[in-house]
């Protein structure tokens, strides 16, 4: 080959393949111009159960699913995702979700987003807004129930032992203060726990749902209380915190143990401390909430009505007897 004809070729397949990145661009953006567009501001992940509340919304707004996912991760902070739901507003998303921090403070931020003309789906927690058209809809658990779940549990297990007269101390590590989660956990078993004149409310103390904080609150309670019968903790992270201070003040809990441990998510790693007996109780709450949103996305894109302002997701209560058939299947 001669040096000349080296050169054409070289120049001829350079050519060429500028014009196929070309012609890939070309079809990229108008595949993109018919994706569903969805702006996620996550509230954190501060968990288990966000990480796998995150990972559902991953797998559902998909490419191959018809969406173009735009996933902010807000660190637990509001101010993040109101900066993120305004940056959703400017690139003209075709709808918004999000998983609020907790539920005040989201009417003025709610209002552009409703002047944008961008329906704003609730994830997992809810908001307090003045007019309640700011949001489309919710999709999320009934925290009150999960909360009587935890307390009707007690109840009956409090029974069964023959223990409905005796005194019984109980004390409560909470999630983030303001969260819709933390309210209705709370609300739902102190519903139950006001029926019960035997039980005292020792503290309740805000551990944030992290492991780090469960740990530090309950080591604190664990000095300041002799007697604790019961630790009601609202999610699987704070509780395995919250096992450890037990741990390390020579504690022991569950079925055999001296402190009754009620949970809350029912994560893969606390189911298993369900099966051997460490932890007594965890009241399921379901993660998986992306193929319900994307239903209500389906619903308002069809021109339907959105019937509910919100949707519960299936969830149960798991003891010793019943977690052996979830736990390999258990994703999460
Ligand atoms: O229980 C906890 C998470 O709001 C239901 O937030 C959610 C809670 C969940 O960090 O693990």
């Amino acid at each position: 080959m001669n040096k000349m004809f080296r050169i054409f070729l070289l120049i001829l397949s350079v050519m060429l393949l500028l014009t196929g990145c070309k012609k890939q661009s070309d079809t990229t953006s108008q595949e993109d111009d018919n994706l569903i567009v969805v702006g996620v501001s996550q509230v954190g992940s501060e968990s288990v159960w966000r990480t796998a509340n995150s990972a559902s919304i991953q797998n559902t707004f998909t490419r191959e699913n018809g969406y173009l996912l735009i996933f902010e991760n807000a660190r637990q902070k509001q101010e993040n995702q109101i900066k993120a739901i305004r940056s959703f507003i400017s690139q003209q998303v075709d709808y918004i979700v999000f998983s609020p921090l907790t539920e005040d403070g989201w009417d003025t931020v709610l209002k552009e987003a409703r002047d944008a003309g961008i329906p704003v789906i609730l994830m997992d927690r809810s908001v307090k807004v003045e007019d309640e058209s700011l949001y489309t809809a919710w999709v999320g658990s009934d925290f009150f129930e999960e909360g009587q779940k935890a307390g009707q549990w007690l109840a009956d297990d409090l029974a069964k032992k023959q223990f409905d007269s005796e005194e019984i101390n109980i004390v409560i590590l909470k999630g983030t203060e303001g969260s819709t989660s933390v309210i209705g956990r709370t609300d739902g078993f102190d519903s139950i726990a006001a029926e019960h004149d035997n039980w005292t409310i020792l503290e309740q103390v805000d551990a944030d749902f992290t492991t780090a904080k469960g740990k530090e609150e309950m080591r604190k309670m664990l000095q300041k209380y002799e007697d604790i019968d019961v630790v009601v903790s609202q999610n699987d992270d704070m509780t395995f915190g919250a096992l450890e201070a037990i741990q390390e003040a020579g504690k022991t809990t569950g079925t055999e143990g001296e402190i009754t441990i009620i949970s809350f998510d029912a994560v893969k790693s606390a189911l298993k401390m369900v099966e051997d007996g460490t932890i007594n109780v965890d009241i399921e709450c379901n993660p998986e909430q992306g193929p319900y949103i994307e239903k209500v996305i389906q619903t308002i894109k069809n021109g339907e009505p959105v019937e509910e302002t919100y949707y519960y997701v299936p969830e149960r209560v798991f003891t010793r007897q019943n977690v052996g058939s979830v736990i390999d299947n258990r994703s999460y």
